[in-house]
């Protein structure tokens, strides 16, 4: 991929210098040509991700960790709000604890990776990596709660979880560690609790709306597709236009009084009777990264919605001919300033090894939303040129107006990459009422809206009857938002009468 160009460029004075060889930039693979190569290639140009020698493990470098950190900021203090405290649980579990949960753990039983040995001698009982820490917590929240007065009881933990996955690894989407946070809640009522599975899935949705500008439907799990181990599950669910493929953003659980049962988390109400306590488990996951670069990621790599944008504007002076490098370096320098004061992610490339358009193919591999060139013409009309990475758009701004036009332009850009990713989700969405135009939706990579009868057996039924080298078809979700259902509607499936609108599909 990476062949070197040739080595001499024109110089400042016009003369001949020996300029570092550059590396040549520039996407190998097309979005819509091998999607798959396309976003391995994306996610490692833009310097987000660097492979390991474990597979489905990955290095997450800056340009990523930033983002998560954009999210995390946001996240954190909306779930402050709602008296959210921080803990920090340890990674380890002993066996017999995990097994507490044995009738729902023994699907996922496959995934769980064990510490067995310290050194070169066995441990003597093996320890298992959280997958999830619903069996770490819960014996404290039985010690912890008492009375109706230690309630509710509100977790979240931002870590790792480890699940030793054996299909195909993909970076953010699906990895053996991930980064994620969990919450993990405890109420006195059930109205208390459905109320925050609801208060936080409203925040999952501005996670990928306002902020990764990804739109998802909000929605309700199936009996099967639910975590097994809680009462109901919902989800915001994305969808992936090239794959054709449902992916779930993520997840807001109400567990109901499974686990107090299981963990004998009990408290004592106001009349002094004891009682069960009510749970919730949620969580999301650096997979929202990956969601992200495959909706706005385009033949030039990477698009940033500015708002999780590292970098939101890069500076890059353009001093070529006889100009005055000197003004344009000062000039580079105080409109880094100016849009640092005003709160606007800005940086300069100043590397004097890469030439301007070397600079703007990296930040544009970057996805970094304003690229902003400085020259002598700019210099003299004191102006500055503004490109949009997201429609190339170009741009040339006084600079006295600078601030404003860039925070308008930002603004523009989170807007369209938004409505753009709508547009182009809502064209896959099908709507379908028999099996025939079920099958052919699904040949034609859609997003099937469908009038299901919401039974179990029927679930399994479209399951092995779209089995294939492709995957099988799922529920996705059964979304808040329903059309109208008309009396004697029947199930594409079972033909029995539907009782609602269910998204359906092939999913990550
Ligand atoms: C893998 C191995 C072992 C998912 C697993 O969704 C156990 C599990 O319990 C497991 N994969 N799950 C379900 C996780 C449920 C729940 N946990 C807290 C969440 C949100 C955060």
């Amino acid at each position: 991929m990476s062949t070197s160009k040739g080595g001499a460029a024109k110089g400042g004075g016009g003369k001949k210098k020996e300029v570092k060889k550059e590396t040549k930039l520039g996407m190998a693979y097309k979005k819509d040509g091998n999607f798959g190569e396309w976003y391995s290639e994306v996610v490692v140009n833009s310097e987000m991700i660097e492979y390991y020698d474990i597979s489905g493990c990955y290095i997450l470098r800056p340009w990523a960790m930033e983002i998560w950190e954009l999210l995390k900021e946001f996240f954190d203090a909306e779930i402050k709000k709602l008296k959210l405290k921080p803990y920090y649980f340890p990674l380890f579990v002993t066996e017999n604890v995990l097994q507490k949960e044995k009738d729902h753990i023994e699907g996922f039983a496959p995934e769980v990776a064990w510490v067995t040995k310290s050194g070169k001698s066995e441990l003597e009982a093996p320890i298992a990596i959280r997958p999830t820490s619903e069996t770490v917590m819960y014996p404290y929240f039985s010690k912890w709660i008492r009375s109706h007065r230690d309630l509710p009881l509100r977790c979240n933990q931002w870590c790792n979880v480890v699940r030793w996955e054996f299909s195909n690894p993909t970076p953010f989407i699906r990895s053996r560690e991930f980064l994620w946070q969990e919450g993990h809640t405890a109420f006195a009522t059930k109205e208390e609790a459905d109320e925050e599975v609801l208060q936080i899935l409203e925040l999952y949705r501005r996670i990928y709306e306002e902020f990764l500008a990804v739109p998802v439907s909000k929605g309700r799990k199936s009996e099967m597709e639910k975590f097994a181990g809680g009462l109901y599950t919902t989800s915001v669910e994305a969808f992936i236009p090239n794959t054709g493929r449902g992916i779930q953003g993520a997840t807001s659980h109400c567990l109901g009084q499974n686990f107090a049962k299981m963990f004998d988390i009990t408290f004592e109400n106001e009349k002094g009777v004891r009682e069960m306590v009510w749970q919730n488990s949620w969580a999301y996951t650096t997979r929202s990264i990956g969601v992200m670069v495959m909706t706005h990621g385009d033949d030039k790599g990477l698009v940033l919605p500015p708002k999780v944008a590292p970098i939101q504007v890069i500076v890059i002076a353009v001093p070529y001919k006889d100009a005055d490098t000197t003004a344009i370096k000062g000039a580079c320098e105080s409109t880094v300033y100016t849009l640092n004061q005003s709160g606007i992610r800005a940086d300069q490339d100043t590397r004097e090894n890469y030439s301007p358009g070397w600079k703007y193919s990296h930040w544009e591999m970057k996805g970094v939303p304003l690229r902003i060139e400085i020259g002598p013409k700019d210099l003299a009309n004191k102006q500055v040129r503004i490109v949009c990475r997201d429609n190339g758009a170009k741009v040339d701004i006084p600079v006295t107006n600078l601030v404003e036009e860039v925070k308008v332009l930002l603004d523009e850009i989170q807007k369209n990459l938004f409505k753009t990713a709508q547009e182009k989700r809502d064209a896959c969405v099908q709507v379908i009422k028999t099996w025939d135009e079920f099958t052919t939706a699904l040949n034609n990579k859609r997003l099937i809206l469908a009038p299901w009868c919401d039974e179990e057996e029927v679930e399994k039924d479209v399951k092995a009857r779209t089995k294939g080298e492709l995957g099988a078809a799922k529920t996705l979700c059964t979304p808040f938002e329903q059309p109208e259902l008309p009396e004697g509607t029947l199930c594409f499936a079972s033909g029995k009468p539907a009782k609602k609108w269910s998204f359906w599909g092939r999913s990550y």
